[in-house]
């Protein structure tokens, strides 16, 4: 089996890129290892703080975050990075082409029932001559970003990469440390059945959502003359493992549960990256009114509501926000 850097420098990938995706995939290694200990290295449970967003941070949300911004800083790869632990943005080597942004460790509730967890990433370029220390380098569209991907701690730790010419599947191979090509070009089926959404929210959805899950949920019975099967991990990055494997429609749509927070997940480090990984594959993702990947970001932390997955189905949905 093939492993990374010779498939990426075959795509055309960059020395100084693949050095950067490399170091990622380094500090990834040592999460798995650490998620993969479990209780056995007492990283269960949750620290006493918050993060700026006010969730609690869990200990190996924190111990993720380290590792991931030691490594990237110490290697000189990056110009600055964003996370979803950190306040603000940290500059790193003023020299570098690159800026990084990322969930270490999203789902991290999962951690103490032993589910899926993972690592999300967006890599772009910051603009020529920027200062590594202004924020404003990130707030660039995801249709910048020169390549994303996430490392799915599960049975086996796999990765999702794409730098712009398809997305690829590489499992990690405990035995060496190298992550080997398992699946060359995903492709998300047009059509679908399944569906993902958090339904204990439906009262709070706008209409377009109610009326769209409303009609799934009457299946064969109903308008869409079909029965669907519905799947929720509670972690983005399982379920949309499950819809580049599959297929199917994922989504974490705008609701007036919490007034001040409208939206749950993060453009800069959750959406953004995983737009571009399912667009390589053939899939949509869309806010319900427009491209992901088209949103100019304002703030670091920025959140946006998320439609994603097979083309037929994501286009159906946004048909109901008209
Ligand atoms: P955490 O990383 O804070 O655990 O949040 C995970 C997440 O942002 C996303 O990965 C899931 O799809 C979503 O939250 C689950 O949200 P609910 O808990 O509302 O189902």
């Amino acid at each position: 089996m093939r492993r990374l850097p010779p498939v990426l420098l075959e795509d055309g990938c960059s020395r100084e890129l693949l050095s950067l995706i490399r170091t990622i995939l380094a500090a990834c290694k040592e999460i798995s290892f650490r998620v993969g200990q479990g209780a056995l290295s007492g990283v269960l449970g949750s620290t006493l703080d918050e993060n700026i967003q006010g969730e609690t941070q869990k200990k190996l949300d924190v111990l993720s975050n380290q590792l991931l911004k030691d490594i990237l800083l110490e290697s000189g790869t990056v110009k600055a990075i964003a996370s979803e632990e950190e306040d603000y943005t940290v500059a790193g080597n003023p020299d570098a082409k690159f800026i990084v942004a990322f969930d270490p460790l999203d789902g991290s509730s999962n951690t103490d029932i032993n589910s899926l967890v993972g690592t999300i990433f967006s890599i772009m370029e910051a603009p020529a001559g920027s200062d590594a220390a202004d924020q404003s380098i990130f707030m660039q569209p995801g249709h910048k970003q020169v390549a994303a991907g996430y490392v799915l701690y599960g049975p086996s730790t796999m990765l999702a990469l794409t730098t712009g010419k398809g997305t690829r599947m590489f499992t990690l191979d405990k035995t060496q440390g190298s992550f080997l090509l398992t699946q060359d070009f995903a492709e998300i089926p047009a059509d679908t059945n399944e569906f993902a959404i958090n339904t204990s929210n439906q009262r709070h959805w706008q209409p377009a959502m109610q009326n769209y899950i409303n009609d799934l949920l009457a299946g064969d019975t109903g308008p869409r003359a079909k029965n669907f099967n519905m799947r929720w991990i509670a972690a983005m990055v399982g379920d949309v493992h499950r819809v580049l494997s599959r297929g199917g429609l994922f989504t974490y749509p705008t609701d007036t549960k919490d007034p001040k927070k409208p939206n749950k997940l993060r453009l800069l480090y959750e959406a953004n990256p995983m737009a571009m990984l399912v667009e390589q594959a053939g899939g949509i993702a869309s806010t319900g009114t427009e491209r992901i990947m088209d949103i100019q970001p304002d703030a670091i932390h920025q959140r946006v509501a998320v439609i994603l997955g097979s083309k037929n189905e994501v286009e159906t949905c946004l048909g109901y926000h008209k």
